[in-house]
């Protein structure tokens, strides 16, 4: 019952001194509200990217926007702390478990000692390769429809002939298979298309940096490569300091398209190092407390895969992206 309709049932209840206990009443029903309130525990991938910082912010302000006692744990990109903050969670008989998945490998295990608790888990931004009963429903974008859509930029800008570069995320990762897969998709229609190298920069600016650093080297510069596929904005931001340092023009000698759409993507969008960005939004925190409150209320007809819309961007419309979001002015 909200507390507005508390108050008026409450006083329908009680004469004057209802009004004192209709107050004590709705202190207490909030202190039960409080008391009742949701422990929800969530296994966050770590702190690699922009995108991933903000994604954390966005689940923990939400939180507290609802009133959860969220217990967050972040792994470090690494999938076995997740499995023992999945174990702590049921120990801590939470009423329900999040899990951003470093890897789609491995879960079954965890899974099913949440589901033998009786403790309903649901998976959001990435994948798991476990029997889909041992979760309630997947909250987010569809990587592959990325891949196609960065795949479909490229082929358009490029007219067809291009040979490409590819910075992979991390291996094994949902992202990082299914971005690949829907690029490929794209680009295998166009004979004058071809990946021509490709590694893993970990998601990482770092990681972004130091592949493109090999990459330069290996092709003399650069030479024959007409673009730089990043699978998401941080790698390629680092890659556009290596290419710097060799004086190459990032976003005119080469094409340079990514994914996720954080601040300083815009900005190199708006100063033409970059080319165009599919978005992944961050601030889903929303929708996946929707989907979590929603089943802990007994709501039980959701999708499987509740999908988060995705959207292309590109130097046309830098300048309105950076009016629109203060921080990427900073
Ligand atoms: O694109 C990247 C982060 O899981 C889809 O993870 C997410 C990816 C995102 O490291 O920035």
């Amino acid at each position: 019952m909200n507390p507005s309709s508390q108050i008026t049932w409450a006083r329908s209840m009680m004469p004057w001194r209802g009004r004192i206990a209709a107050w004590s009443y709705l202190l207490l029903a909030l202190w039960g509200g409080a008391a009742g309130a949701q422990t929800i525990g969530f296994s966050q991938v770590g702190t690699e990217s922009d995108w991933r910082t903000a994604f954390s912010a966005d689940m923990q302000a939400e939180a507290k926007r609802r009133g959860i006692t969220l217990l967050f744990q972040e792994a470090g990109g690494n999938v076995d702390n997740q499995f023992k903050a999945v174990h702590s969670f049921v120990e801590r008989h939470v009423d329900a478990i999040v899990i951003a998945p470093v890897v789609v490998t491995g879960w079954t295990a965890a899974l099913k000692e949440a589901q033998a608790a009786h403790i309903p888990v649901f998976v959001v931004d990435r994948a798991v390769d476990v029997d889909p009963s041992l979760f309630v429903a997947r909250i987010a974008a569809n990587f592959n429809l990325e891949g196609r859509l960065a795949g479909a930029w490229l082929a358009q800008a490029s007219r067809g002939r291009c040979n490409i570069v590819e910075l992979q995320g991390t291996v094994n990762s949902a992202p990082a298979i299914e971005r690949h897969k829907g690029f490929d998709t794209i680009i295998s229609q166009f004979s004058d298309m071809h990946i021509v190298l490709s590694k893993s920069g970990d998601f990482t600016a770092e990681g972004g940096q130091k592949v493109m650093e090999e990459f330069i080297a290996q092709t003399h510069g650069l030479r024959e490569i007409c673009a730089v596929w990043s699978h998401n904005d941080n790698m390629i931001l680092g890659a556009i300091e290596a290419m710097k340092a060799h004086s190459l023009q990032p976003g005119h000698s080469q094409l340079m398209v990514s994914v996720d759409g954080v601040p300083g993507i815009y900005q190199a969008l708006a100063k033409g190092d970059a080319n165009a960005s599919v978005e992944l939004k961050s601030d889903i925190g929303k929708y996946i407390f929707d989907v979590v409150q929603g089943y802990l209320a007994g709501k039980r007809d959701y999708p499987k895969w509740v999908v988060i819309p995705s959207d292309l961007h590109t130097q046309a419309d830098a300048a309105d992206l950076m009016s629109a979001k203060p921080e990427a002015r900073n």
